[in-house]
């Protein structure tokens, strides 16, 4: 009989607790850490932002489920258990979601709402007309799950699509790039950058003053992927010079964004609370229940993370 520690600050406990008692009424759900009175006898952690040195307590632990699709937050733990398998959230609804998301803003950038909303402010009818989506180059850093999705939306609407990731790829209707010099090419021609990267070592700091320069004059960001992965001042002084003419951030380094930061005053950035996407439980516990039966039968589960690639 599996028992499953549950910890999130911001996910509704309920809610998974009900789901994984319908689809597998044999695990036995605990939330930490009222409900957890012996932490031997649980064999799986579905965690989102768990404290540090909080799954090292748990010795039996056969398998720590992320609630979500990043993990870099878990795997910043320095006593993160190295032996125990780690997996994250793949699923159909979270990929719906963020396509949506990304559709949004790159429309809304497209079609030159931050210019129309200055122009509103000040009462000014100007007639400035956006070019069509086939005159356009969308760019996403990131071309996974989330990425590849993103950009077949994208194409579908008619946009031209460049996707650049680690290893070479290959995805139908879509540009794909890899390497540094494949990104600078992408960079050259994309007018609305799209990231959608994990954070690693290699991908913090990526959205700064040099990526920014290599971008047409007046392009726009969309950022939901982490927020370490933008250098804030940088997009500051991008905005400010109009090599950025705007900016959608759903992801910040400080979350919740704290009161007085110069993002909420700066009218070109659209700002949402790092709800671009989230795993809603009646979609994904169908994953955290396979990848449980998995380990308790000896397999690796899905979506298995991998500590050294960082993602
Ligand atoms: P995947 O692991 O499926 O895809 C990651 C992509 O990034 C891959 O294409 C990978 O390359 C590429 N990549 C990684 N490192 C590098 C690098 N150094 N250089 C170039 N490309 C790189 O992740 P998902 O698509 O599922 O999720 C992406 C991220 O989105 C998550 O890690 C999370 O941070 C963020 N997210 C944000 C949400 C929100 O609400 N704002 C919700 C969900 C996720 P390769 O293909 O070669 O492996
Ligand atoms: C995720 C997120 O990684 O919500 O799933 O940010």
């Amino acid at each position: 009989m599996p028992q499953l520690l549950f910890f999130s600050r911001i996910d509704d406990p309920g809610q998974w607790r009900s789901t994984l008692a319908r689809l597998a009424p044999d695990v036995t759900m605990r939330i930490w850490p009222d409900e957890v009175d012996d932490v031997a006898a649980i064999d799986c952690a579905l965690v989102w932002k768990p404290p540090p040195g909080l799954l090292a307590r748990l010795p039996n632990l056969r398998l720590i489920q992320s609630m979500g699709a990043g993990v870099d937050g878990l795997l910043a733990d320095p006593e993160l258990p190295a032996h125990v398998p780690m997996a994250r959230v793949v699923d159909p609804l979270l990929t719906q979601c963020m396509t949506e998301y990304v559709v949004l803003h790159t429309l809304y950038h497209h079609r030159l709402m931050p210019l129309f909303a200055r122009r509103q402010a000040e009462g000014t009818w100007q007639e400035i007309v956006a070019p069509p989506a086939q005159e356009r180059t969308v760019g996403i850093l990131g071309l996974g799950e989330l990425g590849i999705a993103a950009a077949r939306a994208l194409a579908g609407l008619g946009f031209r699509v460049c996707g650049w990731s680690r290893s070479a790829r290959s995805v139908a209707g879509i540009t794909c790039r890899s390497t540094a010099a494949g990104l600078a090419e992408m960079l050259a021609e994309t007018e609305i950058l799209v990231c959608l990267l994990p954070l690693t070592a290699e991908t913090e700091d990526i959205l700064g003053a040099n990526l920014f320069a290599q971008l047409p004059h007046g392009a726009a960001l969309i950022n939901c992927g982490r927020g370490r992965h933008l250098v804030e001042a940088d997009l500051l002084a991008a905005l400010d010079s109009g090599q950025l003419a705007g900016a959608s951030l759903d992801v910040f380094r400080e979350e919740p964004l704290p009161a007085g930061h110069p993002f909420w005053a700066q009218r070109d950035i659209v700002i949402t609370p790092h709800v671009a996407s989230i795993s809603h439980p009646e979609s994904a516990a169908q994953l955290v229940v396979e990848n449980i039966r998995r380990v308790w039968d000896g397999l690796p589960p899905r979506y298995q993370v991998d500590p050294a690639r960082g993602y």
